[in-house]
């Protein structure tokens, strides 16, 4: 709201300066206004533009300057998962989240709890018992259910909405729900217990459903049917997450316009929670990999190549420009990250590459992929 009122007051003084100091009659249309240089400024109050963070990023003057300057949004990349949470049963450590929240209120930002249910990053004890069988499911259940109403509850008014499950929906062909210790201990209604019980813990923060390939036709039916389930159960679910994990040129636009159709269609919002464009190679993973794989898999290390640079950007234009063609249903935005010396494709599929995902490079200065998406975000129509 104040960054379309400051927006709003930047083009109120520029119309009167133009019509102070102009002898014609100059029609002070938007074409003619300056153009926002932040995103959050871009996108208004129409769209929330968020990245993930660290605690550790607030300690970067710099860098926590970027934050607050630029997202009107942030999701604790590891901050608020069950393990950083509830390491041990019964022991809440909320000083990291706490951190993050402090600072998204100082800065009017939103924050997004990721997340409640999660095969990784999740203490064996919720869901397994020493010897890593699958607890009793009464046990299991216990397990959850106090996990997500301690820290639902602990953050009620402070964070917007929570990835209540995380990728529960399985790669693999016909299977539907991957296999993971909460389903092996309680079943497959795990995934519709989580909403209920994040909705009992406070019934006003939004709730959704987070995962990667979903606009994947394959992945995109079985995210639909797990909504039409949720919602037969009369359970909520406020926006599916499509994390967007993307390459440069897969997966296609359309793919992805099409997903974002489907899911409105089932009468939810639709987020985009973890963009990032890859630049390298996706090679195999593992420790089986030789040198020579890993050393063809790093080609920019001494930074990425302007033709490179541009193909991404054009590649981020042209997603925002699905995006915005959907007001109202695409609602939220969230980058991986904010800059190249700090994504997770720095360590993945293979440790210790030099990746280049992201807006700005690794000396904060923004990249032709910035330019991309701050673009389509100052058309008049974006949105
Ligand atoms: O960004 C997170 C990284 O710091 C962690 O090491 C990693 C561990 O699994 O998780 C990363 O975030 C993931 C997110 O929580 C869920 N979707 C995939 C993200 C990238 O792995």
């Amino acid at each position: 709201m104040i960054d379309q009122l400051d927006r709003k007051i930047v083009r109120w003084c520029c119309a009167a300066i133009v019509c102070a100091f102009s002898t014609c009659a100059i029609a002070a249309d938007s074409t003619t206004l300056p153009a926002a240089t932040t995103l959050r400024a871009a996108a208004g109050d129409r769209l929330l533009i968020g990245t993930a963070i660290m605690a550790s990023h607030l300690r970067e003057p710099a860098h926590a300057r970027l934050l607050a300057g630029q997202f009107n949004a942030i999701t604790g990349g590891n901050e608020f998962k069950p393990d950083a949470l509830q390491k041990i049963n019964g022991k809440f450590t909320f000083e990291r989240a706490d951190e993050i929240v402090s600072f998204a209120r100082e800065n009017r930002m939103q924050v997004i709890g990721h997340t409640l249910v999660w095969h990784n990053q999740s203490p064996k004890w919720l869901y397994e018992d020493a010897a890593g069988k699958p607890l009793a499911r009464e046990t299991a259940l216990e397990n959850m259910r106090r996990h997500i109403t301690t820290v639902v509850t602990h953050f009620k008014g402070k964070v917007k909405g929570w990835d209540v499950v995380n990728e529960a929906i399985s790669d693999g062909g016909n299977d539907y729900l991957r296999d993971t210790p909460a389903r092996r201990a309680i079943g497959d209604d795990y995934v519709e217990k989580a909403f209920e019980f994040a909705r009992n813990a406070d019934p006003d923060v939004e709730l959704y459903y987070n995962d990667y390939n979903i606009e994947l036709p394959g992945k995109r039916e079985k995210c639909v049917r797990l909504l039409r389930e949720l919602k037969a159960k009369g359970l909520r679910v406020d926006a599916v997450g499509i994390q967007g994990h993307w390459q440069l040129k897969h997966p296609a636009a359309q793919v992805i316009e099409d997903a974002i159709r489907a899911f409105a269609a089932e009468g939810v919002k639709v987020h985009v929670t973890e963009l990032d464009i890859d630049v390298l190679p996706r090679t195999r993973q593992g420790a089986e990999i030789t040198d020579t794989e890993k050393e063809g898999a790093n080609p920019y290390v001494a930074g990425l190549p302007a033709d490179i640079a541009g193909a991404q950007g054009d590649r981020y234009r042209s997603l925002f420009e699905v995006f915005v063609k959907f007001p109202g249903v695409v609602t939220r935005i969230t980058f991986w990250g904010s800059h190249d010396g700090n994504t997770w494709l720095n360590d993945w599929p293979v440790r210790g590459r030099t990746n280049h995902p992201l807006l700005w490079d690794r000396q904060l200065q923004p990249k032709p992929a910035f330019d991309g998406v701050i673009d389509v975000l100052n058309k008049p129509s974006g949105g």
